[in-house]
């Protein structure tokens, strides 16, 4: 009870004692909707604070009844309150209703990232379902049948908790996620019965990992044709989780899932602990066909592309929240013999400088693809912003899983033994973040999906258009001259080891947008 007492550090809103946000924002959304934005973003701030902080605090790993006490198969998934509380919250802060409502046209997805940015390490990994969700909505805008875009988009893009939808993705197999040329899952079509959300199948066979497993609707890959087709037999479908689809109001959801679903058991994972990922049976399970028949890897790429964006900001929101606590505690922490807080020791605010950089060009760069994606999805891009997009979404997505979990490492040391203590978050932050360097993508099958983007006629010369653009833009010291993408990563390395070692300054955080 005596001696030194060490002061409690205290992170404030997280939109406010932002470093970044504020000139991004100012920079990529024009002084009308910034004024609103701004406002909500604060305001929202708030809400990270005292609302979705205490439900995340309350959140808890989803258990799985899987035979009730008459010994019937019933694949009860139980999940805490806290994480349904998160769920509705960010429901009716309009995630994912503002990406579609689209009130700021192309600037809506710069102002929905930036509230993610914001909440994601405060919210359990809350925006894996949400991101599926997202870009099923998508994938319906883009393809699904007028009955489909009346019916399911108003529900998955709703802000009413009470009627809203979420969507999983069941790609993954057995024999291979990055490659699913290989996919068990056979879909076969069962004759003289169409459906107005499309032809109708049944679908028998085993997903691997089925992260959104509390989903209403999921977007799932299965063979339609030969086995020799590879990938390029395999179609897209809509799978309901339970049926019917649609129940009164006065109904809640059924906890089973009742499509001829099992759940064969909860994966046990590093960290994601609380999402309810599971490995799923298909036994003859309804679903309707969605786009072309034996396209159904290029009908997805939409959700790969949105979900990838949504790991690539949340590997930056994970990266805010440590460098936030840091930033707090070195307020609070003294040393030198109690002379001198941490804030003021040359030292260690060098250490803080190098993260703060890392952040700074992580978010300029993950933003500049949002907003990209913004332009593409209100059809106001031209032609090489929509080349860029294709080639900056793997780029950002991999960079930031890959330098994310250095800098919260650098942030849990900043904090020395207290930053290894579960209580600051630190050590979740970091298992959670991990994932993002393997779902929706591991860095190495990214770089892949870079080549193939760049075999597309066009692409690098828009690329290297819009690169050498930037670059002759900077001061002197920077300008140099690019022939390849590959020529972009070996000269932006010198130039971004010279930022981290030079003080935090606009300037510094140029090469940024070298990265890519
Ligand atoms: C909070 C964080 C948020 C994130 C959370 C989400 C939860 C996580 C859930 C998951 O992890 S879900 C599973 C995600 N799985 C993957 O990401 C799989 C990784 N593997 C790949 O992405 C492979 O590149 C791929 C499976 C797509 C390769 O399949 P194929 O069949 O060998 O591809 P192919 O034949 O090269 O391409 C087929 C077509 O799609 C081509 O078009 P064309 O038919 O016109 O020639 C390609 O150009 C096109 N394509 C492929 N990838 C594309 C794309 N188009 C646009 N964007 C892309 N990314
Ligand atoms: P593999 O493809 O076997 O990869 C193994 C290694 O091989 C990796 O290092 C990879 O980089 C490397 N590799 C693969 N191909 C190549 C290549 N051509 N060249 C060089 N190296 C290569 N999937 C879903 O569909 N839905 C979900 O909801 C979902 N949720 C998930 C939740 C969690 C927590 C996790 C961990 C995964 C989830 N996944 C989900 C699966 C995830 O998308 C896959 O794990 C991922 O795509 C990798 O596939 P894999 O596990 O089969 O690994």
């Amino acid at each position: 009870e005596e001696g030194f007492q060490p002061t409690p550090y205290v992170e404030g809103n997280p939109f406010t004692a932002d470093t970044v946000l504020p000139s991004l924002l100012k920079r990529l959304v024009p002084p009308s909707v910034l004024s609103e934005v701004d406002e909500d973003l604060q305001r929202f701030g708030d809400v990270v604070l005292t609302k979705l902080r205490p439900l995340s605090a309350r959140a808890e790993p989803a258990r799985l009844v899987q035979y009730n006490q008459w010994g019937q198969r019933v694949d009860d998934l139980q999940t805490s309150e806290g994480w349904r509380g998160l769920k509705a919250a960010l429901q009716e802060e309009g995630m994912i209703g503002i990406f579609y409502e689209r009130k700021y046209k192309e600037y809506s997805r710069v102002y929905g990232f930036a509230k993610i940015l914001l909440a994601v390490g405060d919210t359990q990994v809350m925006f894996c379902p949400l991101s599926m969700t997202d870009g099923c909505s998508r994938v319906l805008e883009l393809m699904g049948t007028p009955e489909l875009k009346r019916d399911v988009i108003p529900r998955l893009t709703s802000r009413d908790p009470n009627i809203a939808f979420t969507a999983g993705q069941w790609m993954t197999e057995r024999p291979g996620g990055s490659d699913v040329s290989q996919t068990e899952t056979i879909a076969t079509p069962i004759p003289n019965i169409t459906s107005p959300y499309g032809p109708t199948y049944t679908i028998n066979g085993f997903k691997w990992f089925s992260s959104a497993t509390d989903s209403d609707v999921a977007l799932a890959l299965a063979r339609t044709g030969p086995v020799s087709a590879g990938s390029r037999g395999l179609s897209l479908f809509l799978i309901p989780l339970r049926r019917p689809l649609f129940r009164g109001p006065e109904e809640s959801a059924p906890p089973a899932l009742t499509n001829n679903i099992r759940i064969h058991r909860l994966k046990n994972k590093i960290g994601t602990k609380v999402l309810p990922t599971a490995e799923l049976e298909l036994n003859g399970s309804e679903a309707y066909l969605i786009g072309p028949l034996n396209q159904g890897v290029k009908s997805i790429t939409p959700v790969l592309n949105i979900t990838r964006m949504y790991s690539a900001i949340s590997s930056v929101g994970y990266i805010r929240k440590a460098l936030t606590i840091a930033t707090a505690y070195s307020k609070a922490r003294t040393v030198s013999s109690g002379e001198q807080l941490l804030k003021d020791n040359p030292l260690h605010v060098s250490v803080l400088a190098k993260v703060n950089l890392l952040y700074r060009a992580l978010t300029h760069f993950t933003f500049s693809a949002v907003a990209l994606l913004g332009k593409v999805e209100c059809g106001v891009a031209s032609e090489e912003e929509e080349l860029r997009l294709r080639m900056l979404t793997p780029a950002a997505k991999a960079f930031a899983a890959h330098y994310s979990s250095i800098a919260m490492e650098e942030c849990m040391a900043a904090l020395g033994g207290m930053g290894y203590m579960e209580e600051t978050g630190i050590g979740r932050l970091i298992d959670d973040g991990l994932v993002e360097k393997v779902w929706e993508g591991t860095v190495s099958v990214l770089s892949l999906d870079i080549v193939r983007a760049t075999s597309k006629r066009g692409v690098v010369e828009a690329f290297l258009k819009w690169a050498n653009g930037v670059l002759s833009a900077c001061p002197p010291p920077l300008q140099t001259k690019l022939s390849s993408p590959i020529s972009v990563i070996r000269e932006s390395l010198p130039l971004i080891s010279a930022a981290y070692k030079a003080p935090v300054s606009p300037l510094a955080t140029r090469p940024a947008l070298f990265l890519f």
